[in-house]
């Protein structure tokens, strides 16, 4: 099953690199492509670095293949990483002897996208350049893997017919999102992937964590696991990705076709989150990263409005 989903994958992207080469990032001599152009992680200031601004990347210089002689950016490393348990060390680090594009020990630097590249000790970023270099705030090198569970219902009235929306005549389903304290968006309630965690479980932890602050564990338990479909897996257009760092996603859809399995579960706001909310899902509604084109498949996946 698992190989078949990986075979499925490598045939779709490369579908998706013939029928939209001029959108897609094909990096390089390695085998590695991501099907949209990132924007969240160019040309902006880099997020909590006391004004560390990103070197402009057009476009179309985007592609590590092209020629971009001017680009010197800068090297950033947040102090917070020092000693932090989750965190790589140092590059130079003589101890550091990371096994790129493999299963690292209890670290999975694989990515979703083929093989990266490394370049003066360094992996390259899977979908180009970012403007920065260093891994900013990530803690791992390359591939920082995390997941993001989306829990969805449908929306019902009081009486408990689900509702439709007026103009698409489509019933409308909701998810529990959170809003972050970093930047105050809307988004999934994921999180990064422990050492040796598999994302399957990350997935339940980090909910637990963000939405429910530990309440009815078992019950949310059960549900994960009758429920779950993988709906993505890949880059995150997360604005703490660096030249050097980024981050790739597993995300999953469960949904309670029922309600009755949610309705009794009260969402708090956890760790991460400011607050926890029922949002309806919309092709308008402004979410963290790219969050809105992957629950854009879920809309998809359940027939719902969008
Ligand atoms: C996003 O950041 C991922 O999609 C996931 O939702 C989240 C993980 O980072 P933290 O919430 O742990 O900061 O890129």
């Amino acid at each position: 099953m698992c190989n078949f989903v990986l075979l499925w994958q490598f045939v779709f992207l490369n579908q998706l690199k013939l029928n939209f080469c001029h959108q897609s990032i094909s990096c390089s001599m390695k085998n590695t492509i991501v099907p949209f152009l990132h924007q969240t992680c160019r040309n902006a200031i880099y997020p909590r670095s006391n004004g560390v601004k990103r070197f402009t990347v057009p476009d179309n210089l985007v592609n590590w293949m092209e020629k971009y002689t001017e680009y010197k950016p800068e090297f950033y490393e947040s102090s917070s990483l020092v000693g932090a348990p989750y965190a790589d060390p140092a590059i130079d680090d003589t101890n550091f002897h990371p096994i790129w594009n493999s299963i690292d020990g209890k670290i999975d630097r694989t990515s979703f996208h083929g093989e990266y590249e490394i370049r003066d000790k360094y992996p390259l970023n899977v979908a180009g350049r970012t403007g920065v270099a260093g891994r900013g705030l990530l803690g791992r090198w390359g591939v920082n893997h995390a997941a993001d569970p989306i829990v969805t219902k449908w929306k019902r009235s009081n009486d408990g017919t689900i509702v439709k929306h007026t103009t698409s005549g489509r019933n409308i389903v909701q998810m529990v999102a959170i809003q972050r304290r970093d930047t105050l968006e809307w988004a999934i309630p994921g999180g990064m992937v422990d050492a040796g965690e598999k994302a399957t479980a990350t997935l339940k932890r980090e909910f637990i964590e963000e939405a429910m602050n530990s309440n009815k564990v078992q019950e949310i338990d059960r549900f994960f696991e009758k429920n779950g479909t993988e709906i993505y897996s890949g880059y995150v257009d997360d604005p703490r990705n660096t030249d050097n760092a980024w981050i790739e996603t597993t995300a999953f859809n469960f949904h309670d076709d029922t309600g009755d399995t949610l309705k009794d579960i009260k969402f708090e706001a956890g760790d991460d989150a400011g607050s926890v909310r029922w949002l309806d899902l919309d092709r308008n509604i402004e979410l963290y990263a790219n969050h809105h084109d992957i629950v854009s498949k879920v809309a998809e996946r359940l027939n719902a409005h969008w």
